[in-house]
């Protein structure tokens, strides 16, 4: 009996917290496009790769403005990939286009036994720590966030290692749950954590979970409320922490997103407007929004640790904001001034190395 009570108060405080989580996705339109472009790399409408000024959904971009082209192909990256820890929704691994290499947990297989004893059975492709179970994919309504996240972050890195931390169902999910799913990456080996979702009050446990792994580096999305994190706070963006990048969003002309967040403890800008995603083969759509951006920036940030595994966070984050293109439109937007550019942090990784 007195189960069953606790069992309606703890049902109560999750559904409050439910509608205190905000997940950054708006602006998801569907049915755009033609549906027949072939990979991003020569996808005009994939203007986050390669912007030469094409007009995408009607804006005309600034050639040059773009993350890339990355040529990953000289070596410089170990044989080891990094793991990137995806804390959102679930994952379609299954009908992923971009093949992820999902980090498969091969010390406890399907089997109904907890082989490697860290108390969740068979979490042999990650965990639901929404639903405390090993089905990281229930459908494309809940799952399709972390899905697209983990697609854009393959398609910058393709030999990325993604691990799968779902703690959000949909638009919902329970700051505690974030926390046990941040632990449960940093144990699987996460190097970088993608946190593209925020909550608006500061949360002791997640500040400390953030604080207490140093040694991983947590991309964080500044948010799609337009606000100025100088003045207003949302988290974990907004936590002072060496190991937290915040990433604001800006469109094909460098200018930041209108619902971006921005300001100058706002690390720096990386393409978050009219993104052509895809969630499968067939299934193409534009998002905006921060929490792209940080996909982007957590891909980026893997590349570099990968090249150079000693990098601690706070170095990847300089090498970001140092490598970044600057622009007029982003000087007073973030502290970087600037939106990622991974070849220039690449190098500069190069020259530090006296290469
Ligand atoms: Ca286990
Ligand atoms: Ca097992």
């Amino acid at each position: 009996m007195m189960g069953k009570k606790y069992s309606v108060r703890r049902r109560i405080r999750l559904l409050m917290l439910f509608f205190a989580a905000t997940v950054l996705t708006v602006s998801v339109q569907t049915g755009c496009g033609s549906g027949k472009s072939p990979v991003h790399g020569t996808d005009p409408q994939c203007w986050a790769f390669h912007n030469y000024g094409q007009r995408v959904r009607g804006v005309s971009g600034i050639k040059g403005v773009d993350i890339g082209p990355v040529d990953l192909s000289g070596g410089s990256l170990k044989a080891t990939p990094v793991t990137v820890g995806v804390v959102d929704t679930g994952i379609d691994y299954k009908r992923s286009p971009e093949a992820l290499n999902l980090r498969i947990n091969n010390r406890d297989p399907i089997d109904g036994k907890d082989n490697d004893k860290n108390h969740l059975t068979d979490d042999r492709y990650g965990w639901d720590f929404y639903h405390n179970r090993n089905t990281i994919f229930q459908d494309q309504l809940h799952d399709y966030h972390g899905t697209y996240i983990a697609n854009e972050i393959a398609k910058v890195y393709p030999g990325v290692q993604i691990l799968s931390c779902k703690f959000l169902q949909g638009t919902t999910g329970d700051v505690r749950d974030a926390v046990k799913a941040i632990r449960y990456a940093v144990s699987r080996g996460a190097s970088v954590i993608n946190c593209s979702w925020s909550f608006d009050e500061e949360d002791r446990e997640l500040y400390n979970v953030i604080k207490k792994n140093k040694n991983v580096l947590f991309v964080c999305a500044a948010g799609n409320s337009r606000i100025d994190l100088d003045r207003e706070k949302t988290f974990p963006a907004g936590f002072d922490l060496d190991n937290v990048i915040s990433v604001a969003a800006m469109n094909n002309r460098a200018e930041i997103y209108d619902c971006s967040g921005y300001g100058h403890r706002v690390h720096l800008a990386a393409p978050g407007e009219n993104i052509r995603i895809t969630l499968s083969a067939k299934d193409k759509t534009f998002v905006s929004g921060t929490s792209v951006s940080a996909a982007y920036v957590s891909a980026a940030a893997a590349i570099l640790k990968s090249c150079d595994k000693g990098l601690s966070p706070a170095e990847i984050r300089a090498l970001l904001m140092e490598g970044s293109k600057k622009y007029d439109s982003l000087t007073t937007k973030c502290g970087a001034g600037g939106c990622l550019n991974i070849r220039g942090a690449l190098e500069i990784l190069k020259s530090q190395r006296g290469g």
